[in-house]
């Protein structure tokens, strides 16, 4: 059965094509710095907003129209693993991610949850055989249900604790058995609302034992993917532990966590942490942890969560610029965390949020390698660190130089050499060169 009739596969025709279901930017085959767009990108399907959301918020009800909304339970979850093959293969999109409660529902035990999970599990590994589609991450959602109310691996009860830990590590066997790339956490409710109840040291310790554990069996049972933490600064908890990228790699430091996992990093978490995007890939980047991508993008006006299809092309393109220079993403890829809007109800509007989202990124990285390729910035850091190549420069980044030996160098300095413009303005305006000129 087709899922989405109103729409067939979608193919690149370029930037001038008029036609709404088309990709303008997006070439998969396309080569650029020596890899085809579809390497470079790795595009995913969140599970969740596309075939589980329905359009809800605070103040309403379900308004999206979706054709599994006719069934209910597990012949729900059923026809959905269908529609996501089906608009996988449309989208060409190569990767898909979901929560274990996407797929599968939990019913009215653990015990049920698992029996679920399964029957779903080998319906979602015929259709990944059938259509060469694969898993970039899974995960166990462990902040929907009231039981987390207080957090899953911060929880003050030992119970739910351990009820985590069984949905971690069912959602290690599955993504083992679907040959997931990687394995995502994602602290929701790890976190306080209030310092007056909270034992914040014993919180974070016992996070940090649940990842060791998840470490650990992801070792016996020989699953190899990569782990990743996905950090946000709030939402739904006041403070939540992995508040951004460096937040979260000091943590792992702490943890000796660091070895085993990289970081997801998302565009609208960045935003609500004070932070732009590219600042987080950078430091994640320098730090050898740029792991994967949940792309999407914030409103300026509104202080949460939008998790709206990324259109910003200074930002896709100085996301790119990071992600070409760490050489790629690996085992890691981007993911479509994003939604449409509630009054985009339609089937159709999923088509062409992901045409937009994926041309977004594909332009952005087209300019992205320009600017590498032509050193529009590296040329300028360069010379803006130059003082640091030679005499006394030198001597600070061999670790030769001590206190005293720059004391009596600058005592001793006559002409010391004047400071020299940033050029902001000039690179800004080479930054909207090249994205008008590509
Ligand atoms: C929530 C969020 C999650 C994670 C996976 O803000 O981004 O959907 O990506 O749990
Ligand atoms: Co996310």
């Amino acid at each position: 059965m087709a899922y989405f009739e109103n729409v067939g596969k979608i193919a690149y025709e370029g930037s001038r094509s008029t036609n709404p279901y088309a990709f303008k930017f997006y070439n998969p085959q396309e080569v650029v710095a020596g890899k085809t767009m579809e390497e470079h990108l790795r595009f995913a399907m969140a599970y969740w907003h596309t075939l589980t959301a329905g359009g809800s918020d605070p103040f309403g009800t379900d308004t999206a129209v979706r054709s599994w909304d006719k069934y209910d339970g597990m012949d729900k979850a059923k026809a959905r693993v269908e529609a996501a093959f089906e608009f996988l293969d449309k989208m060409n999109l190569p990767f898909f991610c979901f929560h274990d409660i996407d797929i599968a529902p939990e019913g009215s035990s653990l015990r049920e949850f698992y029996s679920n999970i399964d029957t779903i599990v080998d319906l979602i590994s015929q259709g990944m055989k059938t259509s060469g589609k694969k898993l970039l991450w899974n995960t166990a959602n462990m902040f929907t249900n009231p039981r987390f109310m207080h957090g899953a691996g911060s929880t003050c009860n030992a119970d739910v604790y351990a009820h985590a830990a069984a949905q971690v590590k069912k959602g290690l066997e599955v993504g083992k058995q679907l040959g997931a790339e990687n394995y995502v956490f994602w602290g929701g409710r790890e976190g306080y609302e209030t310092l007056l109840n909270t034992d914040l040291k014993l919180e974070m310790d016992n996070m940090a034992r649940l990842f060791h554990m998840a470490v650990d069996y992801a070792k016996e049972i020989g699953f190899d993917a990569q782990f990743l933490i996905e950090p946000k600064p709030k939402e739904p908890t006041k403070h939540q532990y992995d508040f951004d990228a460096a937040t979260t790699i000091s943590f792992l430091q702490k943890y000796d966590l660091d070895k085993h996992f990289k970081l997801n990093l998302e565009a609208n978490h960045a935003t609500l942490a004070g932070h732009t995007f590219e600042h987080e890939l950078r430091v994640a980047r320098i730090n050898g942890m740029l792991g994967s991508l949940d792309a999407n993008q914030g409103d300026m006006l509104l202080g949460w969560d939008t998790d709206e299809f990324p259109l910003n092309i200074y930002d896709s393109t100085l996301t790119l610029y990071e992600v070409l220079k760490n050489d790629g993403l690996g085992k890691g890829g981007i993911n479509f965390d994003a939604k449409v809007r509630r009054q985009s109800f339609e089937p159709e509007d999923l088509f062409l949020a992901h045409i937009a989202g994926m041309d977004t990124y594909a332009k952005g990285l087209k300019v992205a390698a320009k600017l590498i390729e032509d050193r529009v910035f590296d040329d300028f850091i360069d010379k803006r660190y130059a003082s640091f190549k030679e005499g006394i420069g030198a001597d600070v980044v061999s670790g030769k130089a001590t206190l005293a030996s720059l004391a009596e160098y600058a005592l001793n300095n006559e002409n010391p050499r004047r400071n020299e413009s940033s050029r902001q303005e000039l690179l800004k305006a080479k930054l909207n060169q090249y994205i008008l000129a590509e």
